[in-house]
């Protein structure tokens, strides 16, 4: 590839860095069409190196080779070399400054010189690759088998079977204290609720806030507060609702994002939800996503029903999330898709081997389903927003020992719920707790 006077940039004709990304991420594109029949989608760079300038005028030729692959994941090496160099750059060096290059004048270099270097992960969903799969690595046999034949394992880590992210909804945002008195609605019980259920062994604290008078708000404001109030006690995944309320804008819903969520929710459909109508149109839903990302948060996204997996995975495709997916499975809401096992094989079915699944159970159904979920290899979300009771008739004395009870089942079957650094690895999410 030829780079042209528009590539120039800087001073001196030099050409901008983020032009030879592009030619790697076209590099990248070729190899994916080739492997998968399909553009796919960049992930991320591991690492990028820029050894040496690039001028325009300067022909670059750039390569890629594919070095591992996954599921879904296909890691990549980089390198971009000038093979041929315009004269003028290096013309100064040799002559007297009156003494000018020809404007023309080229070489072709004997030994072409490294400008840049990368590894990068690009991605194409189960659902678009279009090649058998034994035609990916030669002797194995076809079918959906999730081996994964990566010589560098791909980004974020799978969890091992027996790990699993228990979530407390602690909070919600239609519960009142008249339903239960263990509600926590100040940011200061809401951090002790917190505090306790990391304790009894979660690691994402699924947060709405109230307004002193006890309602729901998205207010940016209360959020800070409370999410501050909740890091000083512990060190659990803060993920913030941008459901909301029902009845509430999407302007509204989306202000709790302004603190910089780790985690925040993403609502994939419109429901019946009780005898009110929880409204999530596709372009709500896109513009959400896309604030989510702005925000720097990963979304956890809620399926109330089966289209709303679908949903998920054209944000996917679409590259309006950013691989790995998490999935919430909702079930019980009235008016929705039901608690029963034969919906949650089917929706079971429907997950992407690299994402990551979730139960949140309403109601009644919460203790009996997150654990045929947790024996299904799901991780699970328990709490008062979900279901205030312990058993029939008798309340919760808060989101913890609803926790503790997930946790203890887990260990039952031998699995284990993992810290809040072990589930932000399992998770994909990166950094934002050194910045605290
Ligand atoms: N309050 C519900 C209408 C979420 O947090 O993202 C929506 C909800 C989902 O609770
Ligand atoms: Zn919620």
């Amino acid at each position: 590839m030829r780079m042209s006077a528009h590539d120039a940039h800087y001073a001196g004709e030099l050409v901008d860095g983020a032009r030879i990304l592009a030619l790697f991420g076209d590099a990248a594109t070729e190899l994916l069409i080739r492997l998968d029949g399909d553009e796919g989608l960049f992930r991320a760079y591991e690492s990028v190196e820029f050894l040496a300038p690039v001028f325009a005028g300067d022909y670059i030729e750039a390569t890629a080779e594919l070095v591992g692959i996954g599921n879904t994941s296909r890691q990549m090496r980089f390198e971009a070399r000038k093979v041929i160099a315009t004269v003028r750059a290096s013309w100064a060096v040799d002559h007297e400054p009156a003494d000018h290059a020809p404007p023309s004048a080229a070489d072709v270099l004997s030994d072409p010189i490294v400008v840049a270097r990368a590894i990068g992960t690009c991605v194409v969903p189960k659902a678009l690759q279009r090649r058998p799969r034994e035609l990916y690595l030669p002797g194995l046999p076809a079918g959906p088998a999730p081996v994964t034949a990566a010589v560098t394992p791909p980004p974020p880590e799978s969890a091992s079977g027996s790990e699993v992210i228990l979530t407390a909804a602690i909070v919600g945002a239609e519960l009142t204290r008249a339903q239960t008195p263990h509600l926590p609605l100040t940011a200061n019980e809401v951090a002790d609720e917190a505090a306790r259920c990391r304790e009894a062994g979660a690691a994402i604290i699924h947060l709405h806030v109230r307004s002193d008078d006890g309602s729901n708000t998205q207010s940016a404001e209360r959020f800070s507060r409370v999410i501050e109030a909740i890091r000083s006690k512990c060190d659990c995944i803060v993920q913030t609702s941008t459901g909301g309320a029902v009845g509430m804008s999407i302007d509204e819903r989306a202000s709790s994002l302004a603190c910089r969520p780790e985690m925040a929710t993403l609502n994939c459909g419109t429901i019946n939800f009780g005898d009110d109508v929880f409204i999530n149109t596709r372009p709500d839903i896109r513009l959400l996503a896309s604030r989510i990302r702005a925000a720097g948060a990963i979304p956890e996204l809620e399926c109330y029903e089966v289209g709303h997996v679908e949903e998920a995975l054209s944000l996917l495709a679409q590259g309006l999330v950013s691989p790995p997916l998490h999935l919430q499975f909702v079930l019980g809401v009235k008016g929705a898709i039901p608690a029963r096992e034969d919906v949650v094989l089917f929706l079971r079915s429907l997950v992407p081997p690299s994402a990551t699944w979730g139960i949140a159970a309403v109601g009644q159904f919460q203790q009996r389903f997150t654990e045929l979920g947790m024996r299904l290899g799901a991780h699970a979300r328990v709490g008062l927003e979900d279901n205030i009771y312990w058993s029939k008739g008798v309340l919760a004395e808060g989101s913890a020992p609803l926790v503790a009870r997930a946790a203890a089942y887990a260990r039952s079957i031998g699995r284990e719920p993992v810290d809040p650094d072990r589930a932000r690895t399992l998770l994909g999410i990166r950094g934002p707790r050194e910045s605290w």
